[in-house]
């Protein structure tokens, strides 16, 4: 078993493993970087597509992948996708209780409560972060099936990235948003009915790897809905990520996908700016989130 990196006593583990990170994403800097990963419309991956995902999932916890053709079934090429992944559970969704993939288009009445469907842009975050801790979300699928017709493109970043800012900038931070109840989310009660419980627990977190721990994060830059620990070292912390988060670092990535393109990854940070819709043509993205992390075989 490898050390484990995330043990803030263990420090050159972790400036290993740090080293490592920010290695790989000199190569994304090489004009030879394949951005996107060439896989079918039907959302089969062959062999040599499905090693470039592993690298890059392995170096930055995502990969782009584009479609060779844009699916006439994106809901069984995302599972498709999924099971290739190593991928299992689906999330259960409050609004797509039925096959567990959630399309996510502008939704006039009802669904604008939740800003996904609507077209306003959404800030940092990480899918999920309000999950009771059984069900984390550890992996997720976006697919855009059709663009808006203007904006509506994604920033991301690898989360590990976010704990190296942190954690090079101080130590104490990373061990204030490691406190198991850092991050609160209150019950969500519509028409007197909970529909999910009160929630709480740390921002930075690490799950079970291959060889060694994985770093999870749970995280959300609403400001509405959040209960943050009040001392000070958190309230630092956090500061210092929003600064990070909202800077032009060389790790952050901005793509917007086009049809038939999607991003696979281990659940990383990410947002969306806002967009506007042809009415005819709106912007369609499916997403499939799960409770394990990609392990590809
Ligand atoms: O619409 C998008 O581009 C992303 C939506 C998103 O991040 C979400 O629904 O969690
Ligand atoms: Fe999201």
């Amino acid at each position: 078993m490898a050390e484990n990196p995330f043990d803030l006593s263990n420090d050159r583990a972790y400036r290993r493993w740090a080293d490592a990170k920010r290695r790989g994403y000199d190569l994304r800097a090489r004009d030879d970087f394949p951005l996107l990963v060439e896989i079918g419309g039907d959302g089969s991956i062959d062999d040599a597509s499905l090693a470039i995902i592993r690298d890059h999932i392995d170096r930055y916890n995502f990969a782009l992948y584009r479609m060779n053709g844009v699916p006439d079934d994106p809901l069984s090429a995302l599972k498709r996708i999924g099971r290739r992944m190593g991928l299992k559970e689906l999330d259960r969704n409050l609004c797509a209780p039925e096959d567990r993939v959630t399309r996510l288009t502008v939704k006039p009445v009802e669904g604008a409560r939740y800003i996904p469907y609507t077209n306003k842009p959404i800030g940092w975050h990480t899918d999920g972060y309000y999950n009771p801790m059984r069900q984390r979300v550890l992996a997720m699928v976006l697919h855009c099936q059709q663009p808006a017709a203007e904006g509506g493109a994604n920033r991301l970043l690898d989360h590990d990235m976010a704990y190296i800012h942190l954690r090079d900038t101080d130590p104490a931070f990373v061990e204030a948003l490691s406190q198991p109840s850092v991050m609160c989310i209150p019950p969500n009660v519509v028409d007197g009915e909970q529909l999910r419980p009160q929630t709480c627990s740390p921002v930075f977190l690490t799950e079970p790897g291959g060889d060694a721990p994985a770093l999870a994060m749970r995280f959300s830059k609403r400001k509405h809905n959040i209960i943050w620990s009040d001392d000070g070292r958190t309230q630092e912390a956090l500061q210092c990520l929003f600064e990070f988060l909202e800077s032009d670092s060389p790790w952050h990535v901005e793509y917007r996908l086009n049809a038939g393109e999607g991003v696979i990854n281990n659940n990383v940070l990410h947002t969306r700016s806002g967009f506007s819709d042809d009415a005819r043509r709106p912007r369609i993205y499916y997403r499939a989130r799960y409770y394990n992390r990609i392990n590809i075989h």
